[in-house]
C-alpha cells in the first residue's frame, strides 16, 4: 500500500541581519541633536527589533558598534562564516574615507543596506560622497530613525528577492 505524506508546509527561511554601527554613534543623544536628534543608539535597536517583531517573517537582528575602522573590517569578513543574510550599516565617518571598508562590504558576499540619519548630500561639501555606498545594494539617507527603518525593509525586500526560484527562460 502506497504511504500518504501530508503536504509540507515549508516554513520560511531565518533571515539574520547583522546591524554595524560606525564610529562615533555610541555618542548618539548626548551631542547634536539639531543634527541626529535626541535618540541613542540603544533607542534605535530597540526600534529596529520591533519592527521585526512585526513582520510575517522570521529576522534575527544582530547588533555592532565599533569606532575602529579594522574591527569594523573584521567583522564584516566574518559575516559568511557567521551565516548572517544581510548587513544594515551606517558606516558614520568612515563613509567618506574609508577603501578599506567598501573592499570589505564588495567582498563580504552578502548584500548590505546603507543608512545615514542625515541627509549627507544636505550638509558639508566632504560628506556628499559615499566610498561605501557602491558596495551596497542600496542608501537611505536624512530621515534620522526612519532612515534605519527604511533600510532594514530594503534590505528583507533584497533577500526575499534573491530567494525566489529564478525564472527560467
Ligand atoms: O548621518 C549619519 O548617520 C552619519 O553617518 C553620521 C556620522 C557622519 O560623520 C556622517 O557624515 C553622517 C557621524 C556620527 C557621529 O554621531 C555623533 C552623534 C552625537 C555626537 C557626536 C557624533
Amino acid at each position: 500500500m502506497k504511504k500518504k505524506t501530508k503536504p509540507q508546509s515549508k516554513s520560511p527561511k531565518l533571515l539574520r541581519i547583522l546591524v554595524i554601527h560606525g564610529p562615533n554613534l555610541n555618542l548618539l543623544g548626548s551631542r547634536e541633536p539639531d543634527i541626529y536628534g535626541k535618540i541613542t543608539l540603544a533607542q534605535i535597536n530597540q526600534i529596529l527589533k520591533a519592527e521585526v517583531s512585526k513582520l510575517d517573517v522570521p529576522v534575527q537582528l544582530s547588533f555592532f558598534q565599533s569606532n575602529h575602522e579594522g574591527e569594523l573590517v573584521d567583522k564584516i569578513g566574518q559575516v559568511r562564516h557567521n551565516k548572517y543574510e544581510g548587513i544594515l550599516i551606517n558606516p558614520a565617518a568612515y563613509t567618506h574615507t574609508s577603501v578599506v571598508l567598501r573592499d570589505a562590504l564588495s567582498a563580504c558576499g552578502i548584500p548590505a543596506v546603507e543608512v545615514h540619519l542625515s541627509n549627507i548630500y544636505s550638509r558639508e561639501e566632504f560628506r556628499h560622497h559615499s566610498l561605501t555606498a557602491p558596495a551596497c545594494v542600496g542608501q537611505v539617507s536624512g530621515f534620522r530613525e526612519a532612515s534605519y527603518v527604511l533600510g532594514l525593509h530594503g534590505l528583507i525586500n533584497e533577500l526575499q528577492k534573491r530567494m525566489q526560484p529564478r525564472d527560467v527562460m
